[in-house]
């Protein structure tokens, strides 16, 4: 089944909750636009280029060869590049300006009506053909984030990205089965939900061909997972970035760059200082770390 497109009742805070409550996910057409990505897909390309893996920039086309040549030791196969190219990533001011695009902030806000938390930890992920990279496993966002419960995580691609790409696809009504056991798993995370009965039902399973400015939105109990790309020698780039009301509880690590780096290493070559330490002005109310959230149990069910 194919995404339901919310933009009609984007303005509708009681519509988009009662939709949010009965299918686990909210899908918008066009919600950011080209102008506020174009740039970050440029940004992002160029650090591809700078280590010798693109071939081709309006596809994304890479030298799988190249690529491949970097040992598995060397990469973040959670993102599909290099940890010293994803340290680059992470150091760009435009990646960090995004999530806090007006129309982001204004959709969630409406979504929570309360002001709203934008997690600094975002996820830029650089899905490529290197071997060690698999296709996210399918799995919640809670164990790995935390927090409030009610934290919502944001996929969109830097760019076009149909089915055929690799794009994200969630399991309707997952919202609502609660915390579900792991298991191990390749890919990003490293973790999947153990297989149940409500798996056996693919038509439950939404997904759709995104075009960029396109987004996806789900709660942290939400269970999704990435399709394979049928391309061999192309990257899919996109965003996984999370959103709370700010007067929940957030997990310190929420708050952290998501790479080696400190702070004061990303902001390095920051032409402005207003999202430096933004969260450092809130009021936030902060939750403990429970490790066990992420053991794998044994039992599948
Ligand atoms: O983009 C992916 O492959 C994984 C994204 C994901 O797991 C997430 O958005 O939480």
């Amino acid at each position: 089944m194919l995404f339901t497109d919310s933009t009609p009742i984007l303005d509708d805070g009681d519509a988009l909750r009662e939709r949010a409550a009965t299918d686990g996910y909210l899908f918008f057409r066009g919600l950011l636009p080209a102008e506020a990505i174009l740039p970050v897909r440029a940004d992002l390309l160029n650090v591809v280029r700078q280590h010798g893996w693109l071939t081709d920039e309006a596809t994304g086309t890479l030298d799988v060869a190249a690529l491949a040549a970097v040992p598995e030791s060397r990469m973040r196969t959670d993102i599909g590049v290099s940890a010293a190219a994803y340290d680059a990533v992470q150091k760009l001011e435009s990646v960090h300006a995004l999530p806090h695009h007006p129309r982001l902030l204004a959709l969630y806000n409406t979504l929570f009506a309360d002001e709203v938390l934008v997690h600094a930890r975002h996820i830029i992920r650089m899905i490529s053909p290197h071997p060690a990279v698999f296709p996210t496993p399918p799995h919640q966002d809670f164990p790995l984030i935390q927090g409030t419960q009610n934290t919502w995580t944001c996929w969109f691609p830097i760019g076009d990205c149909p089915r055929s790409m690799g794009s994200l696809k969630v399991l309707r009504g997952s919202h609502k089965l609660g915390y579900l056991p792991l298991k191990p798993a390749k890919g990003a995370g490293a973790i999947a939900v153990q297989t149940c009965p409500w798996e056996e039902n693919e038509d439950d399973w939404i997904e759709g061909d995104f075009a960029l400015g396109d987004v996806l939105t789900f709660p942290a109990f939400t269970v999704h997972k990435a399709l394979p790309s049928q391309f061999a020698d192309r990257i899919r780039l996109s965003f996984d970035v999370r959103y709370q009301p700010l007067s929940e509880p957030v997990e310190e690590k929420s708050l952290l760059p998501h790479c080696g780096l400190t702070w004061e290493q990303v902001y390095e070559t920051w032409h402005t200082d207003d999202l430096k330490y933004y969260w450092r002005k809130l009021p936030l109310i902060y939750s403990g770390w429970n490790p066990k959230l992420l053991q794998p149990e044994r039992r599948i069910c």
